[in-house]
C-alpha cells in the first residue's frame, strides 16, 4: 500500500490548526493532527520541507518502522516540534490502516475495554460566584468530572478563564498578552474556591484543578494539603516538570492526586515520574507525544506503576486528535479520564467527525479509521492568523511560568 501523496493543511476556523493528509495508491487517505499552539508553522514546515519528501513511496502499513525512521533517522531526537510531526504521520497511518480494514481504529488497538470514555469539562469564572454558575452548567449537561478555574482576587488576569461565557481559548491573535501572577494571592484563595464548590455540589462529583506550572514543589505540597478536605480528582501541573525529582517533595506532603504531562513529548519526559509513582495520571497526548504508537508505550509503562492516562484535550488539539484519542481511550486498560473542551461550530464544520458526547461520557463512533474528516475547501476559507499563548509576570515584573 504505497504512499503516493502527503500534504499539510493549515487553517484557522476560530483558531489555528495544522493537519497532515497522507494518501495511498489505493486512494485511501489518513489524517493526523500536527497543531502546536503558538508555534504552528514550525511543525507545518518540519512536515512539508523535511518529512513529506521522505514519505512518498513508503508502505503505509509499516507504521512502527516509519515511526522509528522519523525518530531515529532525524538524528535530532525529541522536542515538541519533531514529536508533533511524527505524531501526525503516525495517526494518519493508523487512520489509513483501519480504513483499509474497514474497521474503527480501537479494534486494532485491542478492542473496547469499556463502554464509553469518561470526560471532564472546563468550568471557569472571573469570581467564585461565576465559577459556581459555570460549574452548575456543566453538571446540568451531565458531566461527572469538571475542572474548575477561577479569577484570583487582586489579579487582573490569570490562566483558564473564559470571558463572557465564551469557551476559553488561550491563544490570542497579535503579540502575546501579559498575565499577572501572585503565588501568595493564589495559595490563599484556591482552598476557598473548592470549599465553596464542595458546599454547593456535594462530595460525589469529580473536581479537577490545573495549577498550570506556576508553583514550586513545596508550594504545590502546601496547596495539595490545603485541598485534601475537598478530595480533588486531581491537581494538574502543580510545578514545572522538567525537574521530575521535584515531585518527590509534593508527594511527601500531600495525598491530593497529581496529573502532569500535557507538555511532554516522549516517554523520557515522564519515565521517573511514573516509575517512582510521583504522579497518578499521565497527560501526554496523541498529537504532542509521538502519536498512537508512542502514547501506547507510555501507557504501558504507566500501567506497571498503577498510573492512569488523562490525555490533554484542549481546543488547541484538533478534532483529528480528539477522534484518535477517543479510540485510544476506549481501548487502553489503565484509562483515567479524557479532557474534553468542545470546539467551536466553525471548527466542527471543517472537521466533521463521528465522536459524540452523552451524559458525561464520549464515544469515538464506529466509522472505519479515526472517524474524523477534513473539508479542505471550507478549511481554505480560514487562513492562518498568527496567535500566541500569554506570557506571565509576577507583580514585580519577574517573568514567570504561564
Ligand atoms: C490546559 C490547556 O487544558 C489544559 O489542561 O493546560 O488549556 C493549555 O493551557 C493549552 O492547551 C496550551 O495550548
Ligand atoms: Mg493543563
Amino acid at each position: 500500500m504505497k504512499i503516493t501523496d502527503a500534504k499539510v493543511i493549515v487553517c484557522s476556523p476560530g483558531r489555528n490548526f495544522v493537519t497532515l493528509k497522507i494518501t495511498t495508491e489505493d486512494g485511501i487517505y489518513g489524517l493526523g493532527d500536527a497543531t502546536l499552539n503558538g508555534r504552528e508553522l514550525s511543525v507545518a514546515s518540519y512536515l512539508s520541507d523535511h518529512v513529506v519528501p521522505l514519505l512518498i513511496g513508503r508502505d503505509a502499513r509499516r507504521i512502527e518502522d516509519i515511526w522509528q525512521y522519523f525518530y531515529k533517522g532525524a538524528y535530532w531526537r525529541r522536542g515538541p516540534v519533531t514529536m508533533s510531526a511524527i505524531a501526525a504521520v503516525d495517526v494518519a497511518l493508523w487512520d489509513i490502516q483501519a480504513k483499509s480494514l474497514n474497521t474503527p481504529l480501537y479494534q486494532l488497538l485491542g478492542g473496547r475495554s469499556r463502554e464509553a470514555v469518561l470526560v471532564y469539562g472546563h468550568a471557569s469564572g472571573e469570581d467564585v460566584e461565576k465559577t459556581l454558575g459555570s460549574f452548575g452548567h456543566f453538571v446540568s449537561l451531565g458531566y461527572k468530572a469538571i475542572r474548575a478555574q477561577c479569577g484570583i482576587p487582586g489579579l487582573s488576569s490569570t490562566y483558564g478563564i473564559g470571558h463572557g461565557g465564551a469557551v476559553y481559548e488561550p491563544a490570542e491573535k497579535g503579540l502575546p498578552p501579559e498575565n499577572q501572577w501572585s503565588t501568595e494571592h493564589y495559595m490563599r484563595f484556591i482552598p476557598q474556591l473548592f470549599a465553596a464548590l464542595r458546599k454547593e455540589f456535594g462530595p460525589e462529583i469529580h473536581m479537577l484543578h490545573d495549577a498550570h506550572h506556576k508553583l514550586t514543589p513545596i508550594e504545590a505540597g502546601r496547596v495539595g494539603k490545603d485541598l485534601e478536605p475537598h478530595r480533588l480528582f486531581w491537581m494538574e501541573d502543580p510545578t514545572p516538570a522538567e525537574l521530575q525529582e521535584g515531585f518527590r517533595i509534593i508527594r511527601h506532603h500531600t495525598t491530593t492526586p497529581i496529573a502532569v504531562g500535557e507538555v511532554f513529548n516522549s516517554i523520557f519526559d515522564c519515565q521517573h515520574l511514573i516509575q517512582e509513582q510521583l504522579v497518578d495520571y499521565i497527560r501526554t497526548t496523541v498529537v504532542h507525544a509521538g502519536g498512537i504508537t508512542h502514547l501506547r508505550k507510555i501507557a504501558n509503562l504507566a500501567e506497571l506503576y498503577q498510573v492512569r492516562t488523562g490525555c490533554h484535550g484542549a481546543t488547541d488539539l484538533s478534532p483529528v486528535c480528539m477522534g484518535a484519542a477517543l479510540h485510544f481511550d476506549l481501548s487502553v486498560h489503565n484509562f483515567g479520564v479524557q479532557e474534553y473542551m468542545p470546539h467551536t461550530a466553525e471548527t466542527d464544520k471543517v472537521f466533521p467527525h463521528a465522536y459524540s458526547f452523552k451524559d458525561g461520557f464520549m464515544h469515538p463512533g464506529d466509522r472505519p479509521g479515526i472517524g474524523v474528516d477534513i473539508d479542505e475547501k471550507l478549511a481554505a476559507q480560514y487562513p492562518y492568523e498568527r496567535a500566541y499563548l500569554p506570557v506571565n509576570r509576577k507583580l514585580d515584573g519577574t517573568l514567570h511560568s504561564w
